[in-house]
């Protein structure tokens, strides 16, 4: 026998998601498992492009602006262009979508699911090689739901599955599924596989940290301004800060060490900046399903922030 620390029965995200598809018996038909694959070959590629964006000429602006006015970099574009072509090859997606797409994409006759992304969420990091991540929520239509822009207007509450991919020292994919533990996966470049390194991720109870832009502060509101006031001058000590700017980074680290992240609505954004759709919504449900019993969590669907509270 060799005797060895070489780990031979490791479980891949495919090997996750095959064993996840049997558990359920005949009632599962596959599709979603064969989403999940598509989904796992986009952020592969988006991870090799973003390691060699700096040597094949992909940092810096494409040149023109997304629908929420931020300006496109040139990775936004391709990351995009890679997310929708792997969701539309897969044909098991009838409506995609993107904060790069101008309109929802409806891809007839396909599928029965409907998907919603950031492709490179936190791209003002990209040029500075700070970790940035494809963020996305996956909604099971109804059987007879036509295919339009209106089959996703649902609760964040109805996503079946969601998930983000954070493109770091390694690259990371945090995985839930409605009604299970939150799974995280480390991209072995080498072998090309998502490993199994983080199953039943639990949050942290206690790690004081918050993560706000505190640039913002004079926008806030006077309740916001006292909330953070007090995290740092009451209590034995203050909170220590940590802000990537990447909310897939930020977040990460929030589920990883616990503590505080948030994006508040202020005066300059009345909404706030993150997007329920495909930012807010996919990330409360890592961090609902990821969360011990006991810990507050608060989420809005009608101020658009993600507030995540730890004690
Ligand atoms: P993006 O989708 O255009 O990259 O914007 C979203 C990002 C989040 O990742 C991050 O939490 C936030 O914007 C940072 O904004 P700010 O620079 O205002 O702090
Ligand atoms: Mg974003």
């Amino acid at each position: 026998k060799v005797n060895s620390e070489i780990q031979t029965d490791i479980i891949t995200l495919t090997r996750y998601l095959t064993e996840t598809q049997h558990a359920l018996g005949s009632t599962a038909t596959g599709d979603f498992t064969l989403l999940c694959h598509a989904l796992q070959f986009s952020f592969k590629s988006i991870a090799y492009y973003i390691r060699r964006a700096t040597l094949i000429n992909l940092v810096g602006l494409a040149g023109s602006e997304n629908k929420t006015g931020d300006e496109q970099k040139k990775l936004d574009v391709i990351g995009n262009e890679i997310f929708v072509n792997s969701m539309k090859s897969s044909g098991k997606v009838k409506v995609l979508v993107s904060e790069e797409e101008e309109e929802a994409l409806v891809f007839q006759g396909a599928g029965k699911y409907a998907v919603v992304c950031d492709p490179i969420d936190g791209s003002s990091n990209l040029d500075a090689g700070v970790s940035v991540g494809t963020i996305f929520g996956i909604f099971r239509l109804d059987d007879d739901a036509e295919g339009k822009a209106e089959d996703v207007l649902l609760p964040g509450t109805e996503l079946v599955a969601a998930g983000f991919t954070m493109y770091g020292a390694s690259a990371n994919l945090v995985l839930t599924m409605k009604g299970g533990s939150v799974n995280g996966f480390t991209l072995d470049n080498a072998l090309g596989e998502f490993i199994l390194t983080h199953p039943n991720m639990r949050m942290p109870k206690s790690r004081a940290i918050y993560s706000v832009n505190e640039g913002n502060s004079r926008y806030w509101d006077e309740a916001c301004k006292d909330y953070f006031n007090t995290i740092k001058e009451k209590g034995e000590k203050p909170y220590s800060a940590r802000y990537i700017g990447s909310m897939v980074a930020d977040a990460y680290r929030t589920l990883c060490y616990g503590g505080i992240f948030a994006y508040p609505a202020d005066k300059k954004s009345p909404k706030g900046k993150l997007r329920i759709l495909y930012e807010c919504a996919p990330m409360a449900m890592v961090m609902e399903q990821g969360n011990p019993p006991g810990v507050l969590f608060q989420k809005s669907s009608t101020s658009l922030h993600i507030l995540v509270m730890m004690n």
